[in-house]
């Protein structure tokens, strides 16, 4: 109860207010409504208009999106066998404010890290003013779940994807590489990135103030796993073409070397092995030179190797027969200005002694009676100068010179294979026109869903003739020889090609070669090895590449059940 006057009587009115005061007393009032409504109107946008604005300013505190890793695809050979496959691993890191500066459970952080104190000490204070920092990337889940086990607050977890390569060295230059954020950066990984890659997903987390994850909330999008890929390796003949390889390039002291087959029929690349090459599984210290799938992004001269092509385009002339004899003797002639040489004086020669021999000469003479320019026409055909689209980064067209206006010599020295550069790709792509009735396959390093279609490049009889005089080529007693597979008759070429650099080529560097086809009777494989600066004192094709073909082409038409078409020799 208020107090009343005593008297009990209540005033019957107030003094009169002088004129000024109630003036005043209506300006206090209209700024106390003013100030009122101003104080509503505040409380209607907050409370209204900007509620979902601050709702998600408080809730962006608390809820967060954070990335799901999708799952690569894996890469396996053309039977499943894996070549590149992600396995779960977890990438721990920490908000180094929040990590306790207490001795003993920095001593057990560092040891369950596998680190020493000042290791972990001398990283947590460079990154003193920063919220994040990598502790180990990539451990197995087992190894995070011992350092999550201590329950020290400032550890976190990201739960991630690494890429492991069984076959490691062997097939390293084709399937190439992620780096360590999962993105394709060499090979294949990089070619199909897109496809392998997939999709990552998000996920709803509650963290409390420090940042720490409260619980999951929910999955806004599932990650989506990216595709699979399924090379047209047969990962049991990469890794003989890669032992193989290998040994002759350490045997020769040699700077490098490839090994490709194709199955002859489909253009499918069954093995493609580079020297050097390097471990994918781990990258330190690796030599840039072995990231590179020489066999498709390098080139080179192929010297004697094509003849058998370039005589291909000769007998389809119709001006030659098999029967046709040409004398080569001195052993040199001059074209133009040019002195082009055989390595002896053969004398007369008929179109397979020519090859057997390697006869430039022999080569020179025929091609300089043709009046068209066949054999640049039929290297067109068969993919030389142009790209093998394999998809493959950094695919090599190679070159060859178009036809206007050539001198004799430039003619004759593109019959003997100089002038011209080519990938081993597409010379292995090239001989299948000789192994399959004259239709080229182009290459694919996938498996095919179909068969693809070829091109016809050579007349099928001028095909047939070739591989048989090819045969003729590695007999006991000709250069060849050591290219022989017991049981299996194989034609082939061997080649000695001078390197070439700015200065012109060189005294004593050569690339050793060997091309060939098995089996003769109904050809499977067709296999190129090139053995790059042999340092021994071999050095010819025939003592260097042609043994490695032998061993590796032996071995394939073995895995691939081929049925022997040659009795065994004593
Ligand atoms: C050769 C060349 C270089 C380029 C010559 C190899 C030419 C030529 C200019 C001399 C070694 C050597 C355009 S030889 O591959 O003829 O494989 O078993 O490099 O001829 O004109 O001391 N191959 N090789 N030639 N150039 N220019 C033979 C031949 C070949 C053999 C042996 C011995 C050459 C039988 C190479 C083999 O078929």
């Amino acid at each position: 109860m208020s107090a009343s006057p005593s008297n009990g009587v209540t005033p019957r009115h107030r003094p009169a207010s002088p004129p000024m005061g109630r003036a005043r007393y209506a300006v206090v009032l209209v700024l106390v409504a003013l100030g009122m409504l101003l104080l509503g109107a505040r409380i209607v946008t907050l409370h209204v208009l900007d509620q979902p604005f601050l709702q998600g300013q408080g809730n962006a505190r608390i809820l967060r999106t954070e990335p799901l890793s999708a799952h690569r695809g894996m890469i396996t050979d053309r039977h499943g066998e894996p070549l590149a496959i992600s396995t779960p691993v977890v990438t721990l890191w920490a908000n180094p404010q929040e990590i306790a500066d207490d001795r003993i459970q920095r001593l057990m952080l560092a040891q369950a890290l596998g680190m020493s104190l000042d290791e972990l000490d001398g990283r947590l204070e460079r990154y003193a003013d920063h919220e994040f920092m990598y502790l180990r990337r990539q451990l197995t889940p087992a190894a995070a779940q011992r350092v999550l086990d201590l329950r020290l607050a400032g550890v976190y977890a990201q739960h991630e994807y690494k890429r492991y390569y069984p076959a490691g060295e062997v097939t390293a230059q084709l399937v190439g590489v992620t780096n360590v954020d999962d993105r394709g950066q060499e090979g294949l990984e990089l070619a199909y990135q897109p496809h392998l890659a997939g999709t990552p997903g998000k996920r709803r987390v509650v963290k409390d103030r420090r940042g720490q994850l409260v619980r999951d909330l929910e999955v806004l999008r599932e990650a989506e796993p990216g595709g699979e890929l399924t090379l047209s390796i047969d990962q049991r003949l990469q890794y003989v073409a890669y032992r193989e390889l290998k040994k002759a390039v350490a045997e020769h002291e040699a700077d490098g070397g490839i090994v490709v087959m194709l199955d002859a029929r489909t253009g499918e690349v069954l093995a493609m092995a580079n020297q050097p090459s390097y471990n994918p599984n781990n990258r330190a210290g690796l030599d840039p030179q072995g990231l590179r799938n020489q066999a498709i992004v390098d080139v080179f001269e192929p010297g004697s190797v094509v003849k058998p092509l370039a005589m291909a385009a000769i007998l389809e002339s119709g001006e030659y027969s098999l029967d046709t004899v040409i004398d080569t003797s001195p052993g040199w002639m001059r074209i133009d200005q040019f002195t082009i040489r055989d390595i002896r004086n053969y004398g007369e020669l008929d179109l397979a002694g020519i090859l057997e021999k390697s006869s430039n000469i022999g080569m020179s003479k025929l091609v300089l009676g043709l009046d068209e320019p066949r054999v640049p026409e039929l290297y067109c055909r068969l993919g030389f100068g142009q790209s093998p689209e394999t998809g493959f980064p950094g695919e090599a067209v190679g070159s060859l010179p178009a036809p206007v206006r050539w001198s004799s010599s430039q003619w004759a020295a593109l019959s003997y294979g100089y002038g011209l550069s080519v990938s081993a790709l597409q010379l292995a792509s090239a001989y299948t026109a000789l192994a399959n009735d004259g239709v080229r396959m182009p290459p694919s390093l996938l498996k095919r869903a179909q068969p693809a279609s070829g091109v016809e490049a050579i007349e099928p009889a001028v095909a047939h003739e070739l591989l048989r005089i090819m045969e003729a080529s590695v007999q006991p007693g000709t250069g060849g020889r050591r290219a022989a597979v017991p049981g299996y008759r194989v034609a082939g070429k061997t080649g000695t090609v001078r390197k070439s650099s700015a200065r012109g080529y060189e005294k004593d560097a050569y690339r050793s070669l060997f091309a060939g086809i098995a089996p003769v009777s109904d050809p499977r494989i067709v296999t190129v090895v090139m053995i790059d600066r042999p340092r021994g004192d071999d050095y010819f094709g025939g003592a260097v590449a042609a043994p490695v073909f032998s061993r590796v082409a032996g071995s394939a038409l073995r895995l691939l059940d081929v049925p022997p078409d040659q009795r065994e020799r004593q």
